[in-house]
């Protein structure tokens, strides 16, 4: 492997050179600041030809995997997606490889910060410390991340008389805005509870804007062999629940809604009402812009959500939107949508996996 020296006054200008020279996937070896004595003030980057074999340890002056480095290509990205940090985290290509795939999974820079500044990478400590700082960052993303299983134990719901039911009975109430996933996710959760777990699973539809609405569910109903009842008004609601007497999980649809038309949501509001013991699940899509994500969540937030259910992280080109949305609203996430096959794809909520999916795009 043929290692060349850059160096210059700027990061700025060091990554010019060696673009110049070496194209824009070369890959970069190490960063570092000049500032011993007998050298010039200004940055100095290592790098090597792509296609140069710097997966060798012993080759490999920084002693770096290849897919801890970054790529010209990238360094250029990064420093004109973020103000001045470049120079701060330059010390060390881990730190910077994971800070530009957060960037690059569209982690808002904000919270990446965040998780870099709770880890210390920002306070310059020596090269030899920042594999532990890298460990500590992704640690702190990993306890951002709270997952919940609804179905695992009964969720405590404040106020709740009983009226409408079975003490151990788990109520689940899908809510999201039109076309986000309600039906389809909810066809495969029935699925899923049953045939994994065994559990006598009845379906609710609260529906009462659509003409077919009840059709979708009941078709899935009808293929698992489970009840089905449509509800117009809280009335029905309680009726249909005392129906699904002896059910261990009641599974609740309800209409897509507009994340601005509040006044719809709060009519559901008052159907769910929190003496039913309902709780309620927020639909996210993935594949939505984030400020679209981001009004969802607030404007749904009368309704009290236990929990987000991230959908269509199959369309989605990028997943950071998910870290996102829980550092704004801290909520767990209790499943994640990977496609339209019923039952198939859907996914207990689980860190590492999420993880993964922040970091996935290299
Ligand atoms: N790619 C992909 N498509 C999905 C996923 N989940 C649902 N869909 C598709 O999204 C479309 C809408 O799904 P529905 O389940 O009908 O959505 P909904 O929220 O019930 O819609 P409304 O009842 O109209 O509010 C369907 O074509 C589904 O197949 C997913 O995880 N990935
Ligand atoms: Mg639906």
């Amino acid at each position: 492997m043929r290692v060349k020296k850059y160096r210059a006054n700027t990061i700025k200008e060091a990554i010019g050179r060696v673009r110049k020279v070496l194209g824009p996937e070369a890959m970069i070896i190490s960063t570092r600041k000049l500032r011993g004595r007998g050298e010039d003030n200004g940055f100095e980057i290592a790098a090597a030809q792509p296609g140069d074999d710097i997966s060798n340890k012993d080759s490999n002056p920084l002693g770096e995997v290849k897919s801890e480095l970054m790529s010209i290509k990238e360094m250029i990205y990064l420093l004109n997606h973020s103000d001045g940090i470049m120079e701060r985290l330059m010390m060390n290509p881990g730190i910077l490889n994971l800070y530009a795939r957060l960037i690059r999974n569209g982690v808002n820079d904000h919270y990446a910060r965040i998780f870099l500044e709770r880890a210390g990478a920002l306070k310059g400590h020596p090269p030899n410390h920042m594999d532990n700082i890298r460990r500590k960052a992704i640690r702190e993303i990993m306890q951002t991340i709270e997952v919940r299983d609804p179905f695992e134990a009964r969720l405590p719901q404040p106020g709740m008389s009983g009226q409408a039911g079975d003490k151990n009975r788990i109520i689940a109430a899908f809510i999201g805005t039109t076309g986000v996933g309600k039906t389809t996710t909810i066809a495969k959760l029935a699925a899923q509870l049953m045939l994994k777990t065994r559990k006598k699973v009845g379906i609710i539809s609260i529906d009462n804007y659509r003409i077919g609405a009840m059709e979708q569910l009941k078709t899935y109903a009808n293929i698992l062999g489970i009840p089905c009842f449509p509800a117009f008004n809280r009335k029905d609601l309680v009726f249909a629940l005392k129906r699904m007497g002896g059910r261990d999980v009641v599974l609740i649809d309800t209409a897509g809604q507009s994340q601005y038309d509040t006044s719809r949501i709060e009519e559901l509001r008052k159907i769910i009402t929190a003496d039913l013991d309902i709780s309620c699940h927020l639909l996210l899509s993935v594949a939505t812009t984030e400020s679209e994500m981001n009004k969802a969540a607030i404007n749904f937030g009368p309704l009290n959500c236990h929990s987000y259910i991230f959908t269509k992280a199959d369309e989605a080109e990028r997943c950071g939107s998910i870290i996102n949305q829980i550092m704004k609203l801290r909520l767990p996430i209790s499943y994640i949508t990977t496609g339209q096959n019923v039952p198939e794809d859907i996914e207990k909520a689980n860190r590492e996996k999420i993880l993964n999916l922040l970091l996935s795009r290299n």
